[in-house]
């Protein structure tokens, strides 16, 4: 009999049939949240879940004795009990690499886009406000040859550290768990406590996952300790950030500017003042939203799932204690 799956994420019919060769597929469009009644009725008979951006709580775990493998279809699994689906014996597989350069991309961006203003100076063409020449009050800042400070120096931090030092002439800093000396010869990127890269750093870029450590790592003290030049840029998890800090930060002008993929909830509150800073783009979480790395994020995942339920190694797996070979 063939096991029996939920598809939650969005999948291309090519990797939809993927899945029905090798499962009984249950797919579940738009679901919201996981109280939806018919998919906790169809989590009791599951042993694979495939998807994206739904949090999974151990009362839900109760609710899947069956459940074997999870494939997330995203590189963050905050949204999981990690330790719980261990002790369970169950796989949990994401999806990291083939995300990286596009959401390395997207914090490019995000520095480009605040120090150059682009999306306010364009919103100003907009309006029909061009009359006349530029005024230094339109001017924006340089982004090369700046120091650029990555908090987080894992795959995407590299990424974006790399964009910068070889193709912007910056100067990289890295605040990260462990040296990375490669890094350090490749891009000439120099470690530093946190606190001295926030201080010296013309951008300050945050890639670190969210973890019980990392949450709120950014807040009143911190944003007190960067320059009144610098750009703040999350391509993160909201989380990690002290949001009200930084909203207060940007009022009092204590940063020129902040460039955010990612918000303490999301979908961001239309009641959230953050989009409305001339001096903040705020983006709707497209780190990884182009149609190729999204294709590939959703592939790495299907593959996942199928080699987890055959009992063959994901290629990606987050919690290796719970794999045991046959
Ligand atoms: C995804 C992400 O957009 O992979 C991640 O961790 O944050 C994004 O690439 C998101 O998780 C929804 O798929």
């Amino acid at each position: 009999m063939k096991k029996r799956i939920l598809a939650y994420g969005r999948l291309n019919e090519d990797q939809l049939a993927q899945l029905a060769h090798e499962f009984e597929v249950q797919t579940f469009s738009n679901l919201a949240s996981a109280d939806d009644p018919d998919f906790r009725t169809a989590l009791a008979h599951a042993h694979g879940l495939i998807g994206a951006s739904l949090t999974i709580t151990p009362e839900l775990l109760d609710e899947a004795p069956e459940l074997e493998a999870i494939a997330t279809i995203s590189v963050g699994y905050d949204n999981y009990p990690v330790e719980e689906l261990t002790q369970r014996g169950v796989l949990l597989c994401n999806t990291p690499d083939v995300l990286t350069e596009t959401t390395a991309d997207t914090g490019f961006l995000l520095m480009m886009a605040t120090a150059r203003r682009a999306i306010e100076l364009a919103e100003w063409v907009k309006r029909g406000d061009w009359q006349a020449g530029l005024g230094a009050e339109h001017f924006g800042s340089d982004v090369h040859g700046k120091t650029l400070g990555m908090i987080g120096f894992g795959r995407i931090g590299a990424a974006v550290a790399r964009r910068g030092a070889l193709g912007f002439d910056m100067r990289v800093l890295y605040s990260n768990a462990s040296p990375k000396p490669e890094l350090e010869k490749e891009l000439g990127a120099e470690r530093r406590e946190l606190d001295a890269l926030l201080a010296e750093a013309d951008f300050v870029c945050v890639t670190v996952p969210l973890t019980p450590e990392t949450e709120h790592l950014i807040g009143e003290r911190e944003f007190a300790l960067m320059k009144p030049s610098a750009i703040f840029v999350n391509i993160a998890r909201g989380k990690v950030v002290h949001e009200a800090a930084l909203i207060e930060a940007l009022e009092m002008g204590r940063i020129r500017a902040a460039g955010l993929d990612v918000f303490e909830q999301e979908p961001l509150s239309p009641e959230s003042p953050l989009p409305h800073f001339a001096n903040v783009v705020a983006l709707p979480h497209i780190g990884s939203a182009t149609h190729e790395t999204r294709t590939a994020m959703a592939q790495r995942a299907v593959d996942n799932l199928i080699l987890a339920l055959k009992g063959e190694r994901p290629i990606s797996l987050v919690n290796e204690a719970a794999w045991k070979p046959a």
